[in-house]
Protein backbone atom coordinates (compact mmCIF):
# COMPACT_ATOMS: atom_id res chain seq x y z
CA UNK A 1 0.00 0.00 0.00
CA UNK A 2 1.65 3.50 -1.15
CA UNK A 3 1.66 5.34 2.15
CA UNK A 4 0.15 9.58 1.53
CA UNK A 5 0.42 12.30 4.04
CA UNK A 6 -2.89 14.02 4.28
CA UNK A 7 -1.98 17.13 6.67
CA UNK A 8 1.33 19.46 6.43
CA UNK A 9 4.63 17.50 6.21
CA UNK A 10 7.89 18.38 6.58
CA UNK A 11 8.81 18.15 3.10
CA UNK A 12 6.73 20.63 0.73
CA UNK A 13 6.43 17.39 -1.57
CA UNK A 14 4.12 15.26 0.48
CA UNK A 15 1.86 17.19 2.23
CA UNK A 16 -2.24 18.31 2.16
CA UNK A 17 -3.00 21.96 1.27
CA UNK A 18 -5.90 21.68 4.02
CA UNK A 19 -6.76 19.59 6.93
CA UNK A 20 -9.73 17.96 4.76
CA UNK A 21 -9.76 14.73 3.27
CA UNK A 22 -8.13 15.14 -0.19
CA UNK A 23 -10.10 15.43 -3.12
CA UNK A 24 -7.34 16.08 -5.60
CA UNK A 25 -3.96 13.81 -6.02
CA UNK A 26 -1.09 15.96 -7.57
CA UNK A 27 1.97 13.68 -8.79
CA UNK A 28 4.83 14.54 -10.41
CA UNK A 29 7.97 12.61 -11.83
CA UNK A 30 10.30 14.37 -10.30
CA UNK A 31 11.36 16.88 -7.39
CA UNK A 32 12.70 18.75 -10.21
CA UNK A 33 8.88 19.58 -11.48
CA UNK A 34 7.64 20.63 -8.02
CA UNK A 35 8.39 24.61 -9.16
CA UNK A 36 5.82 23.81 -11.14
CA UNK A 37 3.33 21.83 -9.67
CA UNK A 38 3.65 24.27 -6.95
CA UNK A 39 1.64 26.46 -8.69
CA UNK A 40 -1.39 23.76 -8.88
CA UNK A 41 -1.66 23.28 -4.65
CA UNK A 42 -1.66 27.23 -4.43
CA UNK A 43 -4.05 27.45 -7.45
CA UNK A 44 -6.28 24.58 -4.77
CA UNK A 45 -5.74 26.51 -1.96
CA UNK A 46 -7.12 29.38 -2.67
CA UNK A 47 -10.20 27.67 -3.60
CA UNK A 48 -9.81 25.74 -0.34
CA UNK A 49 -9.42 22.62 -2.15
CA UNK A 50 -8.01 19.76 0.01
CA UNK A 51 -5.51 18.11 -1.98
CA UNK A 52 -2.11 16.03 -1.92
CA UNK A 53 1.52 15.92 -3.62
CA UNK A 54 3.79 13.10 -4.29
CA UNK A 55 6.59 12.50 -6.34
CA UNK A 56 6.16 8.91 -8.51
CA UNK A 57 7.69 8.33 -11.84
CA UNK A 58 6.19 5.83 -14.55
CA UNK A 59 9.81 4.56 -15.27
CA UNK A 60 11.43 5.08 -11.76
CA UNK A 61 8.83 3.81 -9.20
CA UNK A 62 6.48 2.21 -12.06
CA UNK A 63 4.66 -0.09 -9.12
CA UNK A 64 3.73 2.68 -6.88
CA UNK A 65 2.24 4.81 -9.85
CA UNK A 66 0.25 1.93 -10.23
CA UNK A 67 -0.80 1.18 -6.54
CA UNK A 68 -1.62 4.93 -6.18
CA UNK A 69 -3.88 5.16 -9.02
CA UNK A 70 -5.60 1.76 -8.49
CA UNK A 71 -6.25 2.95 -4.53
CA UNK A 72 -7.25 6.49 -5.51
CA UNK A 73 -11.26 5.74 -5.56
CA UNK A 74 -10.93 4.39 -2.76
CA UNK A 75 -9.10 6.92 -0.61
CA UNK A 76 -11.89 9.56 -1.82
CA UNK A 77 -9.65 11.61 -4.83
CA UNK A 78 -11.88 12.93 -7.38
CA UNK A 79 -9.47 14.27 -9.87
CA UNK A 80 -5.21 13.91 -10.38
CA UNK A 81 -3.07 16.11 -11.72
CA UNK A 82 0.25 14.59 -13.26
CA UNK A 83 3.26 16.56 -14.05
CA UNK A 84 6.15 14.90 -15.92
CA UNK A 85 8.81 16.04 -18.28
CA UNK A 86 10.75 14.56 -21.79
CA UNK A 87 9.12 10.79 -21.65
CA UNK A 88 6.14 12.02 -20.05
CA UNK A 89 4.26 8.97 -19.51
CA UNK A 90 3.13 9.57 -15.96
CA UNK A 91 -0.35 10.77 -16.47
CA UNK A 92 -0.96 8.21 -19.09
CA UNK A 93 -0.05 5.52 -16.76
CA UNK A 94 -2.25 7.29 -14.31
CA UNK A 95 -5.28 7.28 -16.65
CA UNK A 96 -4.54 3.64 -17.29
CA UNK A 97 -4.97 2.46 -14.33
CA UNK A 98 -8.02 4.66 -12.51
CA UNK A 99 -11.30 5.63 -13.24
CA UNK A 100 -10.90 9.39 -11.88
CA UNK A 101 -10.53 11.96 -14.50
CA UNK A 102 -6.43 12.66 -15.12
CA UNK A 103 -5.31 16.19 -16.05
CA UNK A 104 -1.41 16.13 -17.47
CA UNK A 105 1.21 18.96 -17.12
CA UNK A 106 3.50 18.31 -19.95
CA UNK A 107 6.87 19.92 -18.00
CA UNK A 108 9.29 22.43 -20.45
CA UNK A 109 12.64 20.25 -21.05
CA UNK A 110 16.01 21.43 -21.26
CA UNK A 111 16.68 19.62 -24.44
CA UNK A 112 12.95 20.20 -26.61
CA UNK A 113 11.53 22.91 -24.91
CA UNK A 114 8.21 20.45 -23.48
CA UNK A 115 7.46 19.62 -27.16
CA UNK A 116 8.24 15.87 -25.99
CA UNK A 117 6.84 16.02 -22.64
CA UNK A 118 3.43 17.76 -24.65
CA UNK A 119 2.87 15.40 -27.09
CA UNK A 120 3.70 12.44 -24.96
CA UNK A 121 1.08 13.46 -22.57
CA UNK A 122 -1.44 14.43 -24.74
CA UNK A 123 -1.10 11.62 -27.46
CA UNK A 124 -3.44 9.28 -25.07
CA UNK A 125 -5.01 6.05 -27.18
CA UNK A 126 -8.67 5.79 -27.78
CA UNK A 127 -10.00 4.97 -24.60
CA UNK A 128 -7.53 6.47 -22.00
CA UNK A 129 -8.03 10.06 -22.37
CA UNK A 130 -5.42 12.60 -20.64
CA UNK A 131 -7.08 16.60 -20.06
CA UNK A 132 -3.52 18.03 -21.24
CA UNK A 133 -3.06 21.69 -20.10
CA UNK A 134 -0.19 23.99 -22.09
CA UNK A 135 3.44 23.12 -21.30
CA UNK A 136 4.17 24.20 -17.58
CA UNK A 137 0.01 25.26 -17.44
CA UNK A 138 -0.23 23.48 -13.70
CA UNK A 139 -2.17 26.54 -12.28
CA UNK A 140 -4.94 25.60 -15.68
CA UNK A 141 -4.69 22.17 -14.03
CA UNK A 142 -5.83 23.06 -10.83
CA UNK A 143 -8.68 25.12 -12.16
CA UNK A 144 -9.93 22.28 -14.25
CA UNK A 145 -10.00 19.88 -11.45
CA UNK A 146 -11.96 22.51 -9.58
CA UNK A 147 -14.38 23.25 -12.62
CA UNK A 148 -14.72 19.14 -12.79
CA UNK A 149 -15.52 19.17 -8.14
CA UNK A 150 -18.03 22.09 -9.24
CA UNK A 151 -20.62 20.20 -10.59
CA UNK A 152 -21.16 18.78 -7.19
CA UNK A 153 -20.13 21.19 -5.56
CA UNK A 154 -22.38 24.71 -4.91
CA UNK A 155 -19.42 26.68 -3.15
CA UNK A 156 -17.10 25.72 -5.80
CA UNK A 157 -19.25 27.23 -8.24
CA UNK A 158 -19.59 30.09 -6.62
CA UNK A 159 -15.97 30.83 -6.14
CA UNK A 160 -15.34 29.85 -10.36
CA UNK A 161 -18.31 32.48 -11.10
CA UNK A 162 -16.24 34.78 -8.58
CA UNK A 163 -12.99 33.88 -10.24
CA UNK A 164 -14.38 34.30 -13.95
CA UNK A 165 -15.32 38.38 -12.50
CA UNK A 166 -11.50 38.78 -11.03
CA UNK A 167 -10.43 37.91 -14.79
CA UNK A 168 -12.89 40.32 -16.34
CA UNK A 169 -11.93 43.08 -13.90
CA UNK A 170 -8.18 42.44 -14.43
CA UNK A 171 -8.60 42.68 -18.44
CA UNK A 172 -10.50 45.78 -18.25
CA UNK A 173 -8.21 47.74 -15.48
CA UNK A 174 -4.84 46.83 -17.83
CA UNK A 175 -7.13 47.89 -20.73
CA UNK A 176 -7.67 51.24 -19.24
CA UNK A 177 -4.21 51.47 -17.93
CA UNK A 178 -3.02 51.44 -21.83
CA UNK A 179 -1.16 54.41 -23.04
CA UNK A 180 -3.74 56.48 -25.11
CA UNK A 181 -1.68 56.36 -27.93
CA UNK A 182 -1.82 52.60 -28.14
CA UNK A 183 -5.38 52.48 -27.60
CA UNK A 184 -7.93 52.28 -30.12
C1 LIG B 1 10.75 13.32 -15.79
O1 LIG B 1 12.05 13.62 -16.15
C2 LIG B 1 10.41 14.22 -14.66
O2 LIG B 1 9.03 14.45 -14.63
C3 LIG B 1 11.19 15.46 -14.93
O3 LIG B 1 10.42 16.45 -15.57
C4 LIG B 1 12.28 14.99 -15.88
C5 LIG B 1 13.67 15.17 -15.31
O4 LIG B 1 13.75 14.51 -14.08
P1 LIG B 1 15.05 14.67 -13.17
O5 LIG B 1 16.18 14.09 -13.97
O6 LIG B 1 15.20 16.15 -12.91
O7 LIG B 1 14.76 13.90 -11.91
O8 LIG B 1 10.60 11.99 -15.43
Amino acid sequence: MVKVATHSATSPLRHSATDGRPLVGILMGSDSDWPVMEQAVKTLESFGVPCESRVLSAHRSPEHVREYAASAVERGLKVLIAGAGGAAHLAGVLAAHTTLPVIGVPIESKSLKGLDSLLSTVQMPNGVPVATVAIDGAANAAVLAIQCLALSDARLQRSLVEHKRRLTDANLAADQHLPRAKRA
